[in-house]
């Protein structure tokens, strides 16, 4: 019997979790179950906390960025999915033009923003040479920014329509200027369950070959995983080791980013949402069993930036960015942030209210600025 966490530990299979999460080494899937079962929360959190400690000390990471959403319009259409609208239904849908989206980038000028993050719905007509020839435009007004763009879900489609292998496709992007991989269009990767919420677009090993074709021409990435909906926790794990296994292969990717299923105005509303716990939990356990992924991020436009603060004690190092108002996806679907957009001083204060030590960072992590713990730090807006 030990006594760890403020709990007695006398269950073996625990005392064998903590022993392994202290040596650092991996846990397995069935341990992962028995965490996710667990009922203690505080203890769960507080094995995650020793991880992200020896990983990130309090260092809490954001970035400046905002976001471009080209369409809504969308060839599929996924049954959680509040946003994406068919062609046909013309007035909630929304098509930016060129002009429109070059606009949106020069009215960031002066303002130190170091990424822009384009995704949108899956266009019948926008295709893979005009998004090669928007990103080149973009980067002729802003050279220096970071164009993280299309989820392998939007890359599948465009490279088919192009005739293109994914090779060949993210090749063309990458020479016109794309540099990274969103995470998004990963939702659950089981077969039976993917083709249940979203059966027509690509499938899980597409998408990972998507990922693993960007690692390998340099292009890192993103992976996300759709939580609280019709899943079991062993659909959560399976997915989670398809991801980890990729991780150890290429090393390509930069964070996990769950994101919590929200039920409003979509095909699922009748599935109720997971409660606040449930979302700690997961951040916990992902921390656990990812162990290959250097980061984990709670997306604030999603899950709210209460639950984000909180989720900074479970396992979390990354909260993403101040976005700007720039993002309709989760405003859509029920999230509590109607209109995303934190200032930096915002951002800074919130973390440091959770007891972190905020830090900008750009897209892959260099550290722009250590805010430090103090509150006299000046913060520009
Ligand atoms: O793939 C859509 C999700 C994703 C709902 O890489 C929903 O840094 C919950 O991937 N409830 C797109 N989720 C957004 C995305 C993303 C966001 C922030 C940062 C990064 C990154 C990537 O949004 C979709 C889908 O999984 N989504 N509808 C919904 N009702
Ligand atoms: Fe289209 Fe993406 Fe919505 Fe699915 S989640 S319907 S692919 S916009």
């Amino acid at each position: 019997m030990i006594s760890l966490y403020n709990k007695t530990l006398t269950d073996p299979l625990l005392l064998q979790i903590v022993e392994k999460v202290h040596a650092g080494e991996r846990i397995q899937s069935a341990e992962a179950e028995v965490l996710f079962e667990s009922k203690d929360l505080g203890f769960v959190g507080a094995l995650a906390n020793t991880i992200r400690e020896r990983m990130h000390g309090k260092f809490t990471f954001f970035n400046r960025n905002f976001h471009i959403e080209p369409t809504n319009i969308c060839v599929y259409d996924c049954k959680f999915c509040s946003y994406s609208r068919l062609l046909k239904e013309k007035q909630e849908a929304w098509e930016l033009s060129e002009h429109e989206i070059l606009e949106k980038v020069r009215s960031y000028d002066g303002i130190p923003v170091t990424e822009v993050h384009i995704v949108g719905g899956v266009h019948p007509k926008m295709g893979l040479h005009y998004f090669a020839s928007l990103i080149k435009k973009i980067k002729e007004i802003r050279p220096e920014i970071h164009v993280k763009a299309f989820t392998a879900v939007e890359l599948e489609y465009m490279c088919r329509k192009a005739k293109l292998s994914y090779e060949e496709g993210l090749r063309i992007l990458k020479e016109h200027g794309q540099d990274s991989l969103p995470g998004g269009g990963a939702e659950i990767f089981d077969e039976e369950l993917r083709s249940v919420i979203a059966g027509d677009k690509c499938n899980a090993t597409e998408w990972l070959q998507m990922h693993e074709t960007a690692h390998k021409l340099g292009m890192p990435s993103n992976a996300t995983m759709l939580y609280g909906h019709i899943e079991k926790y062993h659909h959560r794990i399976d997915h989670m080791e398809r991801l980890r296994k990729l991780q150890d292969k290429t090393g390509g990717f930069n964070t996990f980013i769950p994101l919590k299923f929200r039920n409003k105005d979509n095909q699922m509303s009748d599935v109720p949402e997971v409660s606040v716990i449930e979302d700690l939990k997961n951040y916990a356990v992902s921390r656990i069993y990812m162990d290959n992924f250097a980061h984990l991020k709670a997306y604030w436009p999603m899950i709210g930036r209460n639950t984000a603060q909180l989720s900074l004690s479970f396992g979390v190092d990354d909260i993403d960015g101040t976005i700007d108002d720039s993002t309709k996806i989760y405003s859509m679907a029920g999230s509590e942030e109607q209109n995303p957009s934190l200032s930096t001083s915002e951002l800074v204060e919130l973390i440091r209210q959770a007891g972190k030590i905020p830090v900008e960072r750009d897209t892959l992590y260099k550290v722009i600025r250590n805010y430090g713990i103090a509150e006299e730090t000046e913060v520009t807006a």
